[in-house]
């Protein structure tokens, strides 16, 4: 429990969908469960529509409204910025908010292009020497099994790491009847299931590894091009009425890569996994050891430990909700288990630690420039036909 007499930290949002829902979530429990070294205040949320961003403020406790972001950043009254706006807008508004002191929060990922990323980097290590902070929200490193499988390959129980498999499968857009969003507009997301969905897997394996992505080679598809607009023209997408729409973004990214350590790494991130609701899946098969995590089984981490004698080797289930873990002793039980919303109230945590002890937190801006350019570099290798070796029929 964070103590009503800490300093403040006063947030102003900038969205209020489902991830200004998530990240309200998030402002609201940290200092209830964790004591912070700054007791963060809902201050105000911003969106375009003023009766939608008032209903909102009510349902998710915000203290104030303004329909305009760039007030948000005038505001005398904010002194963190957390953007939960689709990607066209991440740069202008996290650029503007770290310029004018600000600290900054910016959803994933980070920027719609590697130069969008480049000046979002630039800015955040400049606003760094003025003591702002920013930190882009890969809050997947954030669930404990995470934490778990990342201090087993520190730890050397994997040994040398040889293959890396990460798949995110999600199924929401599998029915053609599914309605056009601002997820399937390139201008709006920068790319489909690659940016949304694929940069999570490809900040996690780094994350866990330690290793970075050296090179990729990819292929991109869209399988459904057009798509009924939402019934309502003033959808949150800003998009609706009648007619259809077209679909310019991946429905479906995989791709092989290559990392720093000589690891050997498959990657899937599809919308059309008919079944799978978020079902990010990494496994990593090391000399020694390998790991498995699902996260629709979160609390799981199944580890298999190399050095065991034949005759009782196999994968074993840890069940990671012991206090030892990271963020697990504020909570609940051993055994009783965390869900979908606690990665970001971690993150809170974590951000608001960082601000308070003066250092950068983790993932920065340049994690963020970092997975852009794998992003960026899958992208090209899709569209690079000269390395695809038909089989002639
Ligand atoms: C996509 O549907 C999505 O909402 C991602 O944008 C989020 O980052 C992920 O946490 C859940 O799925």
């Amino acid at each position: 429990m964070t103590s009503p007499d800490r300093p403040p930290l006063r947030v102003g949002l900038i969205g209020y969908a489902f991830m200004g829902a998530a990240h309200s979530q998030a402002w609201r429990t940290a200092p209830h469960f964790f004591d912070l070294p700054l007791h963060p205040e809902l201050t105000v949320l911003a969106g375009r529509d003023a009766a939608r961003v008032a209903a909102a403020a009510g349902t998710l406790g915000w203290s104030s409204t303004e329909t305009d972001w760039h007030r948000v950043i005038e505001r005398d009254d904010v002194d963190l910025v957390d953007v939960c706006t689709p990607g066209d807008t991440h740069a202008e508004i996290a650029i503007a908010a770290l310029e004018a002191g600000k600290h900054v929060l910016c959803e994933k990922p980070l920027a719609n292009s590697v130069a969008e990323a480049e000046a979002m980097a630039e800015a955040a290590a400049k606003a760094a020497t003025r003591g702002v902070r920013s930190m882009v929200g890969f809050t997947y490193r954030r669930v404990p099994a995470i934490a778990l499988a990342r201090k087993l390959v520190a730890d050397g129980r994997l040994g040398d790491i040889r293959h890396v498999r990460a798949q995110y499968l999600q199924d929401w857009i599998a029915d053609p009847a599914a309605p056009m969003s601002w997820r399937l507009e390139k201008d709006k997301a920068g790319s489909g299931a690659l940016g949304d969905i694929g940069a999570h897997i490809v900040d996690l394996t780094q994350y866990i590894t330690g290793q970075q992505l050296t090179g990729v080679s990819a292929m991109l598809e869209t399988f459904v091009t057009e798509r009924p607009l939402p019934a309502s023209a003033g959808s949150l997408s800003g998009v609706g009425g009648e007619g259809t729409g077209t679909v310019t973004v991946d429905d479906a990214a995989v791709f092989l890569g290559r990392f720093t350590g000589g690891a050997l790494g498959v990657f899937e991130a599809t919308r059309f996994a008919l079944g799978r609701k978020n079902g990010i899946r990494i496994e990593i098969n090391g000399s020694a050891g390998s790991l498995a995590f699902d996260f629709e089984d979160m609390n799981v981490l199944e580890f298999f430990d190399g050095s065991e004698p034949a005759e009782t080797a196999g994968f074993r289930r840890v069940i990671v909700t012991e206090p030892e873990h990271p963020y697990v002793a504020a909570w609940w039980p051993a055994g009783h288990g965390l869900g979908y919303e606690h990665g970001f109230t971690h993150q809170v945590v974590d951000l608001v630690t960082a601000i308070a002890e003066n250092t950068d937190p983790a993932p920065s801006f340049a994690d963020g420039l970092q997975v852009q350019r794998v992003l960026d570099a899958v992208e090209r290798s899709a569209g690079d036909r000269s390395t695809w070796t038909e089989i002639p029929s």
